[in-house]
């Protein structure tokens, strides 16, 4: 690449995305690669999420890397689902072992990226000052990075600690003996609060909308477990790579879970609520789409709340009876409701009676003032467009990228957005992302990505910008496809509902990872109809940029 640039690509984020790309764009592409993170390491979402009890809610040897086979056999994890720390160790040993730090800029964040249309180039801005060009723009910024702490009333008045789950203190939280409220009873509320009950004098938690959660049952693996995925690893691999969640099928739906023999029906379920994890979930094949068939697994975990909590009171707070399992992420807890017997745990219901105020001494809720220490946010993110949107990215009109977005993101493949040429975003809105495995997520796309950017090299092309109309097609089907199940029935982040005014779009792609890749693939084996490509003119600059005109062809005639 010979266009005036300081890098061929900017990466923005090093989490597991970013580590990705730089290698791939670096060590298979040859290119320069310059990756900006905020963080003071690389890790991303497992660098700022210190919670106690952080924990991926996938299992640990499928939430890890594919692309190394030496890699996946080196590292040896330690618990069915893997602990933040582990997580984030395996992340730093990604970065020295496939030497990705001397390309990594650490605490910087990308403030502004604006798009040159006559030279065909990004200038990226960071908050340290520097202004770098590079040809191509990744983002690798995460889904879930933008943290929201809600706006309480009376929040500076408050004289104890705050903290929120995402911007964890690196040093830890001494809890001990202390006297601590958590808002928010998402997947980190949820695994947060059975920790600090064992530590805190009293825990107070605030809950709007119980959460449906399953038991994780997560144990150390055993040594021959480890060996036979280990012996068969490309296998699981493969199978990971189509599978609609992006992790292999163990345990395959029995049917409908209205045809199903009442007798079948108990057993299954009560083996699969033994067995822990994602498996309840997979039960049936119908209780994504039928509100009926969503109704018996909801029944059957309401009742496993009831039988697990003690206060009749208490527990009837905890169950969620007004929206279908699943249609909000679906949390995977240790001893969640066990906790709620403790005698140093209250559970606080906000639905009828919502937050006053914060206050010099605590919470106030319905007159009453809960007297708390520290306040935990558990209160989650601006999930999926948030991280984007609060970068200055401009577009070849001019246009900002929140802008173009007022009303939802709009993306061809979640990967690209017309208007902004050269920008790619890893695990962006419209894509699987956060529905299923996101490493897979990742490497589907960094993969596709480099696919594209050879294709480029091999046909000089200088700009590849998405399409209008596919991608107003795409955001179609998209919207579509989400509105044949039930996740458009709950008020959760997918649909962006929990930040006040944002649009309520359902922002990831549900068709699954096996018939989204599908679906990449062939725009690739096509020559990437959707996407115009540019080629370079005599001056290096794309064809259609500067005085002299030229013919920004659709893809599939460029070949
Ligand atoms: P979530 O899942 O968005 O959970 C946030 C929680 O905070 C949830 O219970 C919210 O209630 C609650 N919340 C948010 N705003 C308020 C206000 N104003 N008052 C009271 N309670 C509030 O975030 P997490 O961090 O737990 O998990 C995010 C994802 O990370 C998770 O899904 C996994 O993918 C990993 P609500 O349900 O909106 O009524």
């Amino acid at each position: 690449m010979d266009r005036k640039v300081d890098h061929d690509v900017v990466v923005i984020g090093a989490g597991f995305g970013g580590l990705y790309a730089l290698h791939r764009f670096r060590d298979d592409l040859g290119l320069d690669v310059r990756v900006f993170e905020r963080g003071s390491d690389v890790g991303g979402t497992w660098y700022w999420n210190r919670y106690p009890g952080a924990r991926c809610d996938v299992e640990s040897m499928f939430y890890s890397y594919s692309f190394s086979p030496e890699l996946e056999q080196d590292w040896e994890w330690a618990e069915r689902f893997p602990a933040q720390p582990e997580i984030l160790a395996y992340a730093g040993h990604v970065a020295d072992r496939f030497d990705l730090r001397r390309d990594i800029s650490l605490e910087t964040s990308v403030v502004s990226a604006t798009y040159d249309p006559e030279y065909g180039t990004w200038l990226v801005v960071t908050d340290r000052g520097e202004q770098v060009r590079a040809a191509y723009l990744v983002t690798a910024v995460g889904c879930l990075s933008s943290s929201r702490v809600p706006d309480f009333p009376g929040m500076e008045t408050f004289a104890g600690e705050t903290h929120h789950t995402g911007r964890w203190p690196h040093d830890g939280v001494d809890l001990t003996g202390r006297r601590v409220a958590v808002i928010g009873t998402g997947s980190s509320g949820v695994q947060a609060i059975p920790v600090i009950a064992e530590r805190a004098a009293h825990v107070t938690v605030f809950q709007r909308t119980p959460h449906y959660t399953i038991p994780a049952r997560n144990r150390p693996l055993r040594a021959d477990e480890v060996a036979a995925i280990k012996a068969d690893y490309r296998r699981y691999r493969a199978e990971s790579r189509i599978a609609p969640g992006g992790v292999p099928i163990f345990n395959p739906p029995v049917g409908s879970a209205l045809d199903v023999a009442e007798q079948t029906r108990i057993e299954e379920l009560d083996r699969r609520w033994e067995a822990g994890g994602s498996a309840v979930m997979m039960t049936f094949n119908d209780t994504a789409l039928n509100r009926e068939a969503n109704e018996v697994l909801a029944a059957y975990v309401r009742d496993k709340i009831q039988q697990s909590v003690r206060d009749p009171r208490t527990a009837t707070t905890l169950t969620p009876v007004d929206y279908p399992i699943g249609a909000k992420r679906i949390c995977f807890d240790t001893d969640y409701y066990d906790t709620y017997n403790r005698d140093n745990v209250t559970l606080v219901g906000l639905r009828e009676t919502p937050i006053e105020r914060i206050t010099e001494h605590g919470v106030l809720v319905d007159g009453v003032e809960h007297a708390v220490d520290v306040i935990v946010f558990a209160t989650g993110y601006d999930a999926m467009t948030g991280p984007l949107n609060a970068i200055d990215i401009r577009g070849a009109d001019g246009q900002l990228l929140r802008d173009a977005w007022s009303a939802g993101p709009r993306t061809y493949l979640g990967l690209s957005t017309a208007g902004f040429p050269n920008l790619f975003m890893i695990t962006g809105p419209g894509s699987p992302s956060v529905l299923v495995n996101m490493i897979v997520s990742i490497e589907q796309h960094v993969d596709w990505v480099c696919d594209l950017l050879t294709h480029c090299q091999e046909y000089d092309v200088v700009r590849v910008e998405a399409q209008l109309d596919a991608q107003d097609r795409w955001v179609d089907h998209v919207n579509e496809r989400a509105a044949h199940t039930l996740y458009l029935e709950a008020a959760s982040w997918y649909l962006g509902a929990n930040v006040p005014g944002k649009p309520r779009v359902f922002m990831p792609y549900v068709g699954g990872m096996g018939p989204y890749r599908k679906t990449c693939d062939q725009v690739a084996a096509d020559g990437y109809p959707g996407f115009t490509l540019t080629p370079r003119r005599g001056d290096g600059r794309p064809a259609d940029a500067g005085s002299t005109p030229g013919t920004a062809l659709p893809a599939q005639e460029s070949l």
